[in-house]
């Protein structure tokens, strides 16, 4: 497999080579990727309508000769940015415009498992059909959503949108950004592949043009001395973001499921496909210089460590006088430790060929043959994911946060299984019904690696 390693740097290489095409044209600013806010329909202070439609549109990428054929929820990529406030009474019609069924799954969000937007519990979505999804928000925090069903195809085709959900107690910032990271594989001529060879099925698919809200290369202006909150999802199919912005050190105040007791600063931030991050960092350049915010490779696997530094955009700062005295938050409230045990359940995670096809097993069996795990409602379980293959599989719960044994102390609802090693994740499975879990590499849950746990 050292060929795929190869084949990844080539790629890279290419999209450098694409990304000069557009000389000339300005780079997108603050305002071009700014995600646009779902209208609310209700006027109710505590209550949030939304209407989506899931239709095609097209979308012009800065190194095709056409515009490129996308399935997006309003005609958007990203979709549009729902926000609510925890507590609200939050309802979502979704109507179906494509030319397929597809669902909607609110990725992260704790919610009654009929509006979880799995198929085999609420059904497809048919062409032409809608659905009322209803549910109330109990945690702060970035979450996101995008179909359920071929979500191979359907999230690289441009189905996904943000979803930020307020406290009462929002850390104070200067400035707040909300930045859906994704990356594309799109032809010259405008078409995305829809078949994959096995190296784009065995790393998940890679594309070669990597966006923030959609838009290639932003420069993004700051002023400095600011004091930052950056608010990341990874929303593609199968690339980890490894971000390194020169000079800065991100501080995590955030995870899947909100703020983190203890803040640690990192110098580069790594954000697997379903994974989000909250940062806060003080803009710290020199008057109108310009630092390139990296996207360094990171080994998964199969060479990808040896794959070359990929430009995600450029951030300048202004000249104007230095916001002064900012400081970053030291530390957020508490959050209940879960008890730990021994490991009560255990799953393997693998890789096979099957019938002379590559498939990605869960105790070597595939979606959906495998055994669901039961769990009585209310239990406190430990949940052990071995992963025996050599590629790291962003692993990813439905319907309940965990810890991770042995890291600091957060609410996670995907976390990254390293090749060949094992992480013991905790939950209180406190709600019933049928919960997913599922690697979170698309190419990887469509071709075997999902399962379910059954609490009742
Ligand atoms: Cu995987």
């Amino acid at each position: 497999m050292r060929t795929v390693g190869v084949l990844l740097v080539l790629a890279a290489a290419a999209g450098c080579a694409d990304g000069e095409e557009r000389q000339g044209a300005p780079a997108p600013t603050w305002d071009d990727i700014a995600l646009t806010p779902a209208k609310d329909l209700d006027p109710a202070p505590n209550a949030v309508a939304i209407e989506l439609e899931a239709r095609t549109a097209k979308k012009r990428y800065p190194t095709t000769r056409a515009a490129t054929e996308v399935w997006a929820y309003d005609g958007r990529v990203p979709g549009p940015l729902i926000e609510a406030k925890v507590g609200d009474a939050l309802a979502v019609r979704l109507t179906n415009l494509l030319p397929e069924a597809t669902t909607v799954h609110w990725h992260g969000v704790r919610l009654p498992n009929a509006m979880d937007g799995v198929p085999h519990v609420q059904g497809p979505i048919e062409p032409g059909q809608s659905f009322d999804y209803a549910f109330t928000p109990e945690d702060a925090g970035l979450f996101w959503f995008h179909p359920h069903l071929r979500s191979d195809v359907q999230v690289e085709k441009g189905l996904y949108g943000a979803l930020v959900v307020r406290g009462e107690s929002e850390p104070k910032s200067d400035h707040e950004a909300i930045l859906i990271l994704d990356d594309v594989r799109v032809n010259a001529d405008g078409t995305l592949p829809e078949h994959l060879d096995d190296e784009q099925l065995m790393l998940g698919r890679h594309g070669n043009l990597l966006l923030v809200n959609g838009q290639s290369r932003p420069e993004l202006a700051l002023r400095r001395g600011s004091l930052e909150r950056w608010r990341l999802v990874n929303a593609a199919n199968g690339r980890f973001f490894n971000l390194r912005l020169p000079g800065h050190t991100l501080q995590i105040i955030g995870t899947d499921g909100g703020l983190v007791p203890k803040p640690r600063g990192v110098e580069r931030l790594l954000i697997a496909p379903g994974e989000r991050y909250d940062v806060m960092f003080i803009a710290g350049g020199e008057p109108g210089e310009s630092v390139t915010l990296w996207n360094d490779p990171y080994e998964r696997g199969h060479g990808t460590g040896s794959d070359e530094p990929m430009v995600l955009a450029t951030v300048r700062f202004g000249t104007e006088a230095p916001l002064e005295g900012r400081q970053l938050p030291g530390a957020f409230a508490d959050i209940e430790q879960l008890p730990t045990a021994e490991n009560d359940f255990q799953i393997e995670l693998g890789e096979a060929f099957q019938g002379g096809d590559l498939v990605f097993t869960i105790n070597g069996k595939t979606w959906p043959d495998v055994p669901p795990l039961m769990i009585a409602e209310g239990a406190t379980k430990t949940l052990s994911v071995s992963n025996v293959s050599d590629m790291a599989h962003p692993f990813h719960l439905h319907g309940f946060f965990f810890q991770v044994l042995g890291q600091p102390l957060a609410w996670k609802d995907t976390v990254i299984v390293g090749g060949h090693s094992k992480l013991s994740l905790v939950a209180r499975y406190d709600r019933p019904g049928h919960w997913m879990y599922h690697c979170h590499l698309l190419e990887h849950a469509e071709h075997g690696m999902m399962g379910e746990i059954h609490v009742e």
